[in-house]
């Protein structure tokens, strides 16, 4: 099968035995963790895999025991301890002498909220897990209520006006904790994703994936525009895609041309924003704030946004 979305880097026999999701999932059509699911499938190969979920979309979506639609042995948690749980099933993989990774897949509510202090006690230990964040910006699995990862001027179901603050900015608490490795992914550049998930997988201690994910259903988009919405975001400067090396050194891998058409679209064509009526002008002056900083830290010099 060659998925034109993936740029014909869709599940394969040849990529391992068992799909990581198999058909027969829960998930919404056009669901960025579904399409998330298999690229980590390509960049894993015949690795040995164990997830960890804590509560979230992904969590249900392997279905009803003792039935599985994952490919690969998988233990669901609380949203509080999923990074304890992933740490412990390491140490006993460790202690085993198998050379199993263990991924950590959980939601932004399970990461920038509830589980965000067993996260965060995971990444000073310098635990030996691969923990990635499909963000969907809401508690997809509960019916789209605000997380902290919830961007400003997006509704959801218990936020009827609109998000006043702005997006946590996750990745750099997580740099912050002097990681090895933590970096952004755009499901959109399928090339660089696979690569970076490929790094994490081989690296020891704690590594942190954050993927921005389409959600049809909370985004209140179409289903066949994901990819094309993450790929705005990346194009506008809006998700900005870059590694971080043991917390200090910031490569930035997508150079963005900071468009105010591609900002407007991405926010035109998802319903949650239409009733904030939020523009590319009222995101811009903290979106050149970001980038200076950004800047500052990866040691370029490129002005934040070029004269047009
Ligand atoms: C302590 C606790 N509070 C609330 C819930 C109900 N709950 C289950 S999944 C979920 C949403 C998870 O959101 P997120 O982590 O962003 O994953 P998503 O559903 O968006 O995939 C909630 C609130 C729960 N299981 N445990
Ligand atoms: S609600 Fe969103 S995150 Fe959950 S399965 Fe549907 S599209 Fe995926
Ligand atoms: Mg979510």
């Amino acid at each position: 099968m060659n998925e034109p979305m993936l740029g014909g880097m869709a599940q394969t026999a040849l990529d391992r035995a068992l799909p990581l999701l198999r058909p027969g999932n829960t998930n919404c059509g056009g669901c960025g963790m579904s399409s998330l699911l298999q690229m980590l499938g390509h960049a894993a190969a015949d690795r040995t895999l164990q997830f960890v979920m804590p509560a979230s979309c992904a969590a249900v979506c392997g279905g009803v025991f003792p039935l599985s639609t994952f490919g690969v042995p998988t233990l669901m948690t609380t949203f509080a301890s999923g990074a304890a749980a992933a740490s412990g099933a390491a140490a006993v993989a460790q202690l085993n002498g198998e050379d199993t990774r263990v991924v950590c897949l959980a939601g932004d509510g399970g990461t920038y909220d509830i589980g965000i202090a067993s996260l965060s006690a995971a990444a000073e230990r310098n635990e030996d897990i691969l923990y990635i964040c499909y963000d969907n910006e809401i508690y997809g699995n509960t019916g789209g209520q605000r997380s902290s990862a919830t961007p400003a001027g997006a509704i959801a179901t218990n936020l009827r006006q609109g998000k006043q603050q702005p997006k946590k900015d996750i990745l750099a608490i997580i740099a912050a904790h002097r990681v090895p490795y933590a970096a952004s992914i755009s499901l959109a550049h399928a090339d660089d994703a696979v690569r970076k998930m490929r790094v994490a997988l081989d690296l020891r201690g704690f590594r942190f994936l954050l993927a921005l994910s389409p959600c049809p259903t909370g985004w209140k988009s179409e289903p066949a525009l994901g990819m094309e919405l993450v790929r705005l975001a990346v194009r506008s400067g809006l998700f900005p895609v870059l590694e971080i090396f043991d917390g200090r050194r910031h490569v930035i891998n997508i150079e963005p041309d900071f468009s105010d058409e591609a900002l407007d679209m991405y926010l035109s064509l998802q319903r949650r924003f239409q009733r904030s009526g939020i523009t590319a002008a009222d995101l811009r002056p903290d979106l050149d704030q970001l980038w200076q900083n950004l800047r500052a830290l990866s040691g370029r010099i490129v002005p934040a946004r070029r004269s047009s």
